[in-house]
């Protein structure tokens, strides 16, 4: 039996590549991983809140009645405020920029989340996750500012993931390749399960909520007809998977091939998603596997924010799948 690779082992040998590096990098990943598990095992007790409530017993009660989104917010934070690698942060879960307490001390990497995506669905037990993206402080300020956290998207120094499913999975790139380790819940440990993935340079699912058909522009309506429209040859009609939970989708499109879309509507002309911490983190988790992310006109990773909740179209997944809906929308295929 080859040895198990625990995600530590795997971030520190991936660290000796890098013979001036500290350290600081590999422990912040390890502290997400940390930071995980606690949110696994939350999420994982979701269904017992109100079992566990009739006991009367005001701690866990307590506990547990706290929103999931708001304790996975809280734990990412608690996890990292102190550590010394962080100069802020920002969360879906707040305004402005977290900043890192005066009593700590301020470290050289950015951090930005979305704590738990998808969070409506906990309720019927289906797949959510939590999203983050790593960079560098930029700014000469003593500690972190709003420039720290609007980087172009190719700045990224790591993102990743956590998908709390079936099993609980985190999936990173930090610009060597995307590795995926499974929770084993028997030991607590994030074990190496998929190294090096890639993704089908064309796949044959369609992942949106289709029910926006009507509002969305021509180009988009053309593109769902076509991949709908059957065709042997290249592989069509696609299949139609939506979870409504961008973190399932996105993985499930990752490992069979597919794409994923929330385009613009007349309700929200950038879209729903968030470029800071849904978009970027997994277009630069994508092209490490081979497969694109772009908003229509050009590609995610090369777009900057210019506020911290900034919404962007995103088209993502496999190459060619991507690249297709691009030609629909820029009107060289109709
Ligand atoms: P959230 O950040 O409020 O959880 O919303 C993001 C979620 C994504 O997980 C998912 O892709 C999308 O919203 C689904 O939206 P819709 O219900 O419009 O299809
Ligand atoms: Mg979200």
């Amino acid at each position: 039996m080859p040895p198990a690779i625990t995600i530590e082992r795997h971030i520190l040998e991936t660290q000796r590549a890098y013979p001036g590096a500290t350290g600081d990098f590999s422990a912040l990943l390890y502290d997400i991983a940390f930071a995980a598990k606690i949110i696994s095992s939350s999420v994982n007790k979701a269904g017992l809140v109100d079992i566990m409530g009739l006991t009367g017993d005001e701690n866990v009660q307590g506990e547990l009645v706290q929103k999931l989104d708001e304790l996975a917010n809280n734990t990412i934070y608690k996890a990292l405020d102190h550590t010394g690698r962080l100069c802020c942060m920002a969360s879906e879960e707040n305004e402005g920029i977290i900043e890192i307490p005066q009593r700590f001390k301020c470290g050289k990497y950015v951090l930005a989340f979305d704590p738990l995506d998808g969070s409506s669905n906990i309720d019927a037990n289906v797949s959510i996750g939590t999203i983050f993206s790593i960079f560098h402080k930029v700014s000469s300020a003593e500690r972190g500012t709003l420039e720290d956290c609007l980087q172009q998207g190719r700045k990224q120094v790591a993102g990743g993931y956590i998908i709390y499913g079936s099993s609980t999975m985190m999936v990173y790139t930090a610009g060597n390749g995307v590795h995926g380790f499974t929770l084993d819940p028997s030991i607590g440990e994030f074990l190496l399960s998929h190294p090096n993935i890639k993704t089908p340079q064309r796949g044959n699912i369609y992942s949106c909520n289709e029910g926006n058909y009507a509002k969305w522009e021509n180009g988009i309506q053309k593109y769902i007809d076509y991949v709908k429209t059957p065709d042997k040859a290249s592989g069509r009609p696609y299949k139609s998977r939506y979870i409504g939970s961008l973190v399932a989708d996105f993985h499930r499109n990752l490992l069979y091939g597919g794409i994923f879309l929330y385009p613009p509507d007349k309700s929200n002309p950038l879209g729903k998603l968030r470029l800071l911490y849904e978009a970027n983190p997994l277009a630069f988790i994508v092209e490490q596997a081979g497969g694109a992310a772009s908003d229509g006109q050009q590609d995610i990773l090369d777009k900057t924010a210019r506020e911290l909740h900034e919404r962007t179209p995103l088209y993502i997944g496999s190459y060619e799948d991507v690249r297709d809906i691009e030609s629909f929308l820029n009107g060289t295929r109709s």
